[in-house]
């Protein structure tokens, strides 16, 4: 739809421009790979939410994860309720606390100790520093892995793109970012195992830390091979370096216990978010009790937060995880998402399009390419105008798919039926417009 100046999007994001940089807090939301006009939401519910103009869209993005349950859950309404009425936030240790950090150790058994901060790239970013200190025996080492593709918050050590030779390391990819701290980083092509070898062995006893999204998500949903993470995990555990897991996205999302549980290899250390907060800011990172013992105020890595475990919204969080142990909660989620996938693939195929999908769990992909990509390279070669194209199509038609190629899509448990079977009709016509 053209957006007029009676478009409450256009109006607030013309305002939004002059006081917020972009007019948006987090770039993704300026919808600049795909063009047009960003949605303002002004209220949510389920599996929808609505902009300011009033239009309804079924929401795919879930806040990027977080919405597993659906929006405005009751349940997750009442308990941040009760939480607000005895207090916002003290500053020193609660109940609730302790509790979330037995949820989180009970679901997810490599985790023996956690710690509750803020954003994923507080936890991401702690989880690197304590690596760093508790690698050699506590020795200290400098050196960490990540891979093309994945993304794991901004940190600075983190902002690096691979460097010019394949083993040299990275280059900063953000403005602001010292050669000096990126020289560390040694960026790998995600599922090639033998990279992993070669560098291993020119620098094994060097290396801190390997971090990787288990299953990607930030480069559309790319699912690591079992031989790529079971090298990652002997190599780590032969050189003294720490395998630290990338579950932000993935963690409750692609099963109760995370893709780890699908894979069946443990980490030493998990890095969460999302969905423990269940749309409000927690995170966590966690793991063996003999790395998380170097963390202050016990050991020598330094790490803090003023809203670090906060009653309300940890409370927010604690109801959704109580909601995802629901029998059958998985179950559900993933029959509906795969149902999504093969909706939308039977929808284009009249129209001779190179469409595919894929989905773990709550969480899915789809792409302009005939096979599902397993590297970045091919995540590169999907057709990104016309994804571009579907997504406008779909979202004229009140589907809110996520705005870039290069993104995964979520489903809620509040995704029914009915609201899957509407999407595919959409797809439908949209196949059609894109495909003319
Ligand atoms: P936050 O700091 O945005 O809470 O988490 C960073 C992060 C860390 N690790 C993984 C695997 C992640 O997916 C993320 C954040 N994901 C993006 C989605 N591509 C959040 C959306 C955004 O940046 O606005």
């Amino acid at each position: 739809t053209m957006s007029t100046t009676a478009d409450r999007n256009q109006q607030l994001f013309d305002r939004a421009q002059r006081s917020i940089p972009g007019g948006v807090n987090s770039p993704v939301r300026a919808f600049r790979s795909v063009g047009g006009t960003p949605r303002f939401i002004s209220r949510a519910k389920g599996p929808h939410f609505w902009d300011e103009n009033g239009t309804r869209y079924i929401d795919y993005i879930g806040s990027w994860g977080p919405m597993i349950v659906g929006h405005t859950h009751p349940a997750v309404v009442a308990a941040m309720q009760a939480a607000i009425e005895r207090g916002l936030s003290y500053g020193a240790p609660t109940a609730a606390e302790v509790e979330m950090a037995e949820e989180i150790i009970k679901l997810v058994p490599s985790i023996e100790q956690v710690r509750l901060v803020s954003s994923g790239t507080e936890a991401a970013m702690s989880a690197l520093r304590l690596a760093r200190g508790a690698a050699g025996d506590g020795k200290g080492r400098r050196k960490i892995i990540k891979f093309e593709g994945c993304y794991h918050g901004h940190a600075d050590s983190l902002l690096v793109k691979a460097g010019s030779g394949l083993l040299t390391f990275g280059n900063p990819s953000s403005a602001g970012v010292p050669a000096e701290i990126t020289q560390h980083t040694l960026v790998l092509d995600y599922n090639d195992p033998q990279q992993l070898e070669d560098a291993f062995k020119a620098h094994g006893d060097d290396i801190a830390c390997v971090m990787v999204e288990v299953i990607a998500g930030n480069m559309n949903l790319v699912r690591a091979t079992p031989e790529f993470l079971q090298t990652m995990r002997r190599l780590c555990t032969q050189h003294g370096a720490i395998l630290a897991f990338d579950e932000v996205m993935t963690g409750f999302r692609v099963a109760l216990g995370g893709a780890q549980s699908i894979y069946g290899i443990e980490p030493d250390l998990t890095v969460l978010g999302k969905v423990i907060g269940g749309g409000m800011p927690v995170a966590a990172f966690g793991g063996r009790k003999d790395v998380m013992k170097h963390l202050a105020p016990l050991g020598g890595v330094y790490q803090a937060g003023t809203l670090s475990g906060n009653p309300v919204a940890v409370a927010c969080g604690m109801a959704t995880l109580k909601l995802i142990q629901a029998p059958g909660f998985y179950q559900r989620l993933t029959a509906q998402t795969s149902a999504l996938i093969d909706g939308l693939v039977a929808a284009a195929k009249p129209h001779g399009l190179a469409f595919c999908g894929d989905s773990v769990g709550g969480m899915f992909g789809i792409y302009f390419a005939s096979a599902v990509p397993q590297t970045y390279a091919q995540i590169m070669a999907t057709d990104k105008t016309r994804f571009n194209a579907f997504f406008h199509a779909m979202l004229d038609r009140g589907v809110y798919l996520a705005p870039s190629a290069y993104e995964a899509g979520f489903v809620s448990a509040a995704h029914d039926e009915q609201v899957i079977a509407a999407t595919v009709a959409a797809a439908q016509d949209a196949f059609a417009a894109v495909a003319g």
